[in-house]
């Protein structure tokens, strides 16, 4: 045990710890000198300690701060790791990527928040959102619902509503998936703009005429551009019966002159694409009716009609043969290669309904039982008898749209009296 210092020690004590200049003072006696040399021995160790202390500290404090800014860099850089893989995944099979991004409290599995997901669209591709969009199940629908409520349409008239909605992902093939997502886009479009329909089958069927009169209208290899009455009267009696207003009409069509739709890159299996889908043209060789001479005449296949030109330049053409109820097969010439024909089914001798000119001018009936045709590859052979099987076989689109149109018509027979 130290001997209890004296107040004038404890005040020389005091003054060498807060002046380290201080001198040992030379008026004390040797027990409070060695007193003295104990306290100074002491407060040394003891500074010495809190220098430990401090460093010890600090080196802690430097170490836990940098374990949390290494925890929290390694977790965010996982979860973006698991959000880049969820989006491969979705892209290769959104089902799949769905359920990973919510097994791994990415997304929750709720048709709001996933519609949110797919219509910010970071790094999806436009395709899968589409399919997914497009599935038939009951929970797929309703993310397509919460998908189009996310769509502002109010004010937009309908042509600035569809460009935006079509951006939005990649319309699939299939028509009944066509069907789900255009029935929803039409009430979205009514629901935002009331009154401008008088109903959503109306919107519905004006919104397939303006994708259609996109195709006519850009598409190069469709050589008969409707014009702005054409179109107007096209649509005649579609609003529950009664016309659309003409100037409405004039506005959209305007709209889809000056400037095309800009579609999502697409594998070529789309709705767009069905529109967009070029109609064949080229020259074959055509044997005639009554008079067996081959000429050779420039065939362009469109509206489900197959047209002969003299020359490419031709505004009107030679003859007009409407594909509805024939049939196409490939056959053997003994002097042509790569022939095929049109034909009527179980035919009893009538003749193909079509038309042609005459050297008068005069157009006439055709007088053909077969239309046999030559091409100049074999390749160009099966690519025309190929376009022409697609040309005439059922056509879905026009199927929902004429089921649509049908409803229609029907609405508007029961509301007469
Ligand atoms: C003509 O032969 C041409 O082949 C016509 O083809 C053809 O009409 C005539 O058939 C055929 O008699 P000529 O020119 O030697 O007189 P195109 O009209 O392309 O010139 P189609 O109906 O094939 O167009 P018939 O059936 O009218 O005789």
């Amino acid at each position: 045990m130290g001997t209890i210092p004296t107040a004038s020690v404890l005040g020389s004590v005091m003054m060498l710890f807060f002046c380290s200049s201080c001198t040992v003072p030379v008026d004390l006696s040797p027990e409070e000198r060695s007193e003295l040399e104990d306290i100074r021995r002491r407060k040394g160790a003891l500074l010495q300690e809190i220098q430990r202390l401090r460093e010890e500290l600090r080196e802690a404090i430097l170490e836990v701060e940098g374990l949390e800014t290494s925890t929290e860099g390694s977790k965010t850089l996982q979860k973006s790791r698991h959000v880049a893989m969820g989006r491969k995944k979705f892209n290769m099979d959104p089902k799949k990527g769905i359920v990973f991004l919510v097994e791994n409290e990415l997304l929750r599995h709720t048709p709001e928040d996933i519609a949110q997901f797919l219509y910010k669209g970071e790094g999806l591709n436009k395709t899968a959102i589409g399919d997914y969009l497009g599935e038939r199940d009951d929970f797929n629908i309703k993310v397509l619902q919460a998908f189009v409520d996310l769509h502002e349409f109010t004010d937009l008239n309908l042509v600035q509503a569809l460009r935006q909605f079509l951006w939005s992902f990649r319309l699939p093939g299939e028509a009944q998936k066509i069907d789900r997502m255009m029935e929803a886009f039409a009430q979205r479009y009514c629901h935002c703009n009331p009154g401008v329909f008088q109903s959503t089958d109306t919107c519905y069927v004006l919104s397939f005429a303006i994708i259609m009169l996109n195709t006519s209208l850009h598409n190069p290899n469709v050589r008969d551009k409707p014009g702005v009455d054409r179109f107007i009267s096209m649509n005649r009696g579609i609003n529950e019966g009664g016309d659309l207003p003409e100037e409405l009409l004039r506005n959209l069509y305007e709209s889809i002159k000056n400037e095309p739709f800009k579609i999502p890159e697409d594998d070529g299996n789309d709705l767009t694409h069905t529109f967009f889908n070029p109609d064949r043209e080229g020259w074959l060789l055509k044997l005639g009716g009554r008079v067996k001479t081959w000429k050779r005449r420039w065939f362009i296949l469109t509206d489900n009609c197959l047209y002969y030109f003299e020359y490419t330049t031709d505004k009107e053409p030679r003859g007009i043969i409407p594909l509805e109820n024939l049939s196409i097969r490939e056959v053997e010439d003994p002097r042509k290669p790569n022939c095929f024909e049109l034909y009527i089914p179980n035919n009893r001798g009538q003749l193909i309904k079509a038309c042609k000119t005459e050297a008068d001018g005069r157009v006439v009936e055709g007088n053909h039982m077969v239309y046999r045709i030559s091409a100049p590859t074999p390749e160009e052979k099966d690519e025309w008898i190929h376009s022409i099987n697609s040309a005439v076989s059922v056509d879905p689109f026009y199927e929902m749209l004429a089921a649509r149109k049908k409803r229609i018509s029907l609405k508007k027979k029961e509301e007469q009296p």
